[in-house]
């Protein structure tokens, strides 16, 4: 099989144009406020963490129909970009969605409940896994067709065009998703129409078992934008406060502009593809993971306030503990909670169908 030599390595943005933003806080010296928007973030770091563990507990104890995937070691990505889009800035995402609803005020129990196919659940338990929403907090899906949703999300921001909102709309999609032909026709109306549109790739460089590499015929996936005539740029994943600035200046531009903008966010997925992903030596090594760890999130931020001395190696043991019994919590009262009844399968669809009536 070919192998492009320009295959993405890890997380690194030097093969494209530096990120445009200044350089990260790391540099200089953060404000008390910065430093503790910064705590939120790992203790939002912890508990998604964790949150997904108890997921993936679910499906393993068959208490999560259909699949699962989890987002771990990609949370830098979904706290900046939403930690730095307004509140009704409306979001879209394929199916590896559990954290952004919770980032965006859904509370993990109802995610856990829709995971559990619970009627608590964000989709009163019909939708699953891939399928949470909340019109109520901006949170348009959770799509299982690979790369369908961009089309949603350029919909989005048509509507917020429409309505002359001052809205800006985020496509969250995956490397992978990249390859998908919908995507370009949602890339020429945002460009020809004007939409405030981020098309925002999450590029954990692979999709499902096949490598960036072995998939894309260019990895700088950013480059596709070029032919719609839209900004885009490579950017760093895993340092939060990296993310943050980039999350900041893309947003302000698109919202000044009234232009789309596609950003390839470099990251990393520690997990499997799927709850059901037994065997990742078919696709990467034991040591690319190990690499990849030395830039886990938790501790790239973890070191830097330590360094600042805004939190210590205690607290980072108990901001754990505290998210470990948080969510065992969660998984328990989800588990507990009642299943739709099953006439209720009816109910919220677009059809008025009754099939047990004869029609
Ligand atoms: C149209 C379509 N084709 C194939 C699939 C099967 N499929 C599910 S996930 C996936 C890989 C997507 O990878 P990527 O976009 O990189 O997202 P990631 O899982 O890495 O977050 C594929 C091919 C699908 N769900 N939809
Ligand atoms: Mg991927």
């Amino acid at each position: 099989m070919r192998r492009n030599g320009k295959g993405a390595s890890f997380l690194s943005t030097k093969e494209s144009k530096k990120s445009k933003s200044k350089p990260s806080a790391s540099n200089g010296k953060p404000t008390r406020k910065e430093l503790e928007q910064l705590v939120e973030d790992l203790r939002w770091m912890y508990r998604i963490r964790e949150f997904e563990d108890q997921s993936m507990r679910a499906f393993r104890n068959g208490l999560a129909g259909g699949y699962l995937h989890v987002y771990t070691g990609m949370e830098a990505v979904a706290i900046g970009w939403i930690g730095e889009k307004r509140e009704d800035d409306p979001v879209i995402a394929a199916y590896r969605d559990h954290a952004y609803p919770m980032l965006m005020g859904v509370s993990p129990y109802e995610v856990m409940c829709e995971i559990m196919g619970r009627r608590d659940g964000t989709s009163k338990g019909k939708g699953g896994s891939m399928h949470l929403y909340s019109a109520e907090k901006h949170f348009f899906g959770g799509w299982g067709i690979v790369g369908g949703h961009t089309a949603m999300g350029a919909g989005l921001a048509f509507a917020i065009k429409y309505r002359g909102e001052d809205r800006v709309a985020l496509c969250f999609y995956g490397d992978g998703a990249a390859n998908a032909g919908i995507v370009y026709e949602a890339m020429n109306m945002a460009s020809l129409w004007d939409l405030p549109v981020v098309f925002l790739i999450e590029n954990n460089q692979v999709a499902m078992g096949t490598r960036l590499e072995y998939h894309a015929a260019d990895p700088e996936l950013h480059k596709r934008a070029v032919g719609f005539g839209i900004e885009h740029e490579r950017v760093d994943g895993m340092d939060v406060i990296q993310v943050r600035k980039d999350a900041a200046r893309i947003l302000d531009y698109v919202r000044k502009n009234q232009r789309p903008y596609v950003v390839e966010v470099m990251t990393y997925r520690f997990a499997g593809h799927g709850a059901a992903d037994h065997d990742q030596s078919l696709y990467r090594s034991k040591e690319e993971v190990e690499q990849a760890k030395k830039r886990d999130p938790i501790l790239l931020l973890s070191q830097y306030l330590l360094k600042h001395g805004a939190i210590e190696e205690s607290d980072l043991e108990q901001m754990q503990k505290e998210a470990e019994k948080e969510m065992a919590e969660v998984y328990e009262k989800a588990s507990a909670a009642p299943k739709p009844d099953p006439h209720e399968v009816y109910e919220d669809v677009y059809t008025d169908m009754q099939p047990e009536e004869g029609h």
